[in-house]
């Protein structure tokens, strides 16, 4: 398939823009892209009638496979109740646990595809989902095998994470090491052994769990070989991503309350700040994360929806990038990096997130102008056609 007339932003250090642009997909992979006038010549081209080009978009933070809803807990703050309150009364993550362990796959993976359809609906082609709603070892591998399912029903690439150490089980409520003893000697071992988990995650925070708590189930995920990424500094700064950052952790993510000995941890770790602004902006939080501190570090920025049923039930990822600019002062550009190539260094992956040769063919096409357009307006969604592994899998060219 050979593209022409587009303009093509390859997301190569910051927009990287080819005013008119041909790309050249073989075999599901991008092998070459530049200028129209010195494409390859031979082949049958498809006029994109000046569209944009874009990565396909990757969504690298996401709970999308629960059960239940939390539609009552939104009324109940919005009366002053705070989402640490609901936590300790038994609701926030708990009643979300209760709702998911009671749910077979089918309901899942049902209730999953309606928010991934969303999603996809926005030209995002990768998306991470986590567990962490189940708690116990079977309902865990429950979801995160509905997660790697998801990817059978729909043209989209899974990438998954095990997150045991999301918030403490009811059964668990008076033996916090128990529940641990379970997560790094049961849980996270049965999850590896049958490959269902790309990385492993927690929440690390004054109502999940400590930093030294983390750090136990981290050094089980290191001697099983898989990376970490860690919910960390959302709502107090407890020094977690710095203890992230000691196991080479490939992000943190919300990090609100991150310092300037965090922010200096993270940028010689190589760790990929995930920001979202979804849980900011639902939680009326007043902290935005040190975002200035970050750019003069050089720590790369990436954006996600967070999507999930508590704090960010947020089915939008052009709405995602639209509040990382408006509430956390990211450039356009910063947020679209954020989003691509910055969403793909935050899941370790090195065949996505830029369009270049070698890529995987995931591209996404917009009726605008500009790639700047994508994170200025609210609820216009511009999406024209998406390539999935070389083939068209929304829209027509
Ligand atoms: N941080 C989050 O943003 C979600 N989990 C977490 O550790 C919220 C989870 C929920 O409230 O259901
Ligand atoms: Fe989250």
């Amino acid at each position: 398939m050979l593209l022409t007339n587009l303009k093509a932003a390859t997301m190569r250090d910051g927009y990287g823009l080819i005013a008119d642009a041909a790309i050249m997909i073989e075999g599901g992979r991008i092998t070459w892209i530049g200028p129209s006038a010195e494409a390859p010549s031979g082949h049958e081209a498809t006029d994109c009638q000046s569209r944009l080009a874009t990565p396909g978009l990757i969504d690298c933070h996401t709970h999308i496979v629960y059960g239940g809803s939390r539609a009552h807990e939104f009324e109940q703050r919005l009366t002053g109740v705070s989402y640490a309150e609901i936590a300790q009364a038994g609701g926030g993550i708990a009643s979300t646990v209760r709702a998911t362990r009671s749910q077979s796959k089918a309901d899942l993976a049902a209730s999953a595809l309606k928010r991934l359809d969303a999603l996809l609906a926005e030209g995002v082609t990768t998306i991470e989902i986590k567990s962490g709603y189940g708690l116990d070892r079977d309902t865990e591998m429950k979801m995160l095998k509905v997660a790697r399912e998801l990817s059978q029903w729909r043209p989209v690439d899974v990438v998954t994470s095990y997150l045991g150490a999301h918030a403490l089980p009811p059964e668990f409520k008076e033996n916090r090491q128990g529940y641990l003893d379970l997560v790094c000697t049961e849980v996270l071992p049965a999850v590896a052994k049958a490959g269902l988990a790309d990385a492993v995650d927690a929440f690390c925070e004054g109502i999940a769990f400590s930093v030294e708590e983390t750090r136990r189930v981290f050094a089980v995920a290191k001697s099983l070989g898989i990376p970490v990424k860690l919910h960390a500094e959302q709502l107090t700064n407890l020094g977690g991503s710095k203890m992230a950052a000691e196991f080479g952790a490939l992000s943190v993510d919300h990090i609100e309350y991150l310092d300037q000995e965090g922010v200096d941890a993270i940028a010689r770790s190589g760790t990929v700040a995930v920001l979202l602004p979804g849980a900011f902006y639902y939680l009326r939080e007043k902290q935005a994360p040190p975002v200035a501190a970050l750019r003069k570090a050089g720590v790369p920025l990436a954006v996600a929806t967070d999507l999930n049923p508590g704090t960010s039930p947020v089915h939008s990822i052009l709405t995602t990038m639209n509040m990382a600019s408006v509430l956390f002062g990211l450039t356009p550009e910063e947020a679209l990096m954020g989003v691509t190539a910055n969403a793909a260094l935050a899941l370790g992956l090195k065949d996505r997130g830029v369009l270049a040769p070698g890529m995987k063919a995931d591209i996404a096409l917009w009726n605008t102008e500009r790639p700047g357009d994508l994170a200025y307006p609210l609820g216009f969604n511009p999406l024209a056609a998406v390539i999935h592994k070389g083939e068209i899998v929304r829209g027509m060219l």
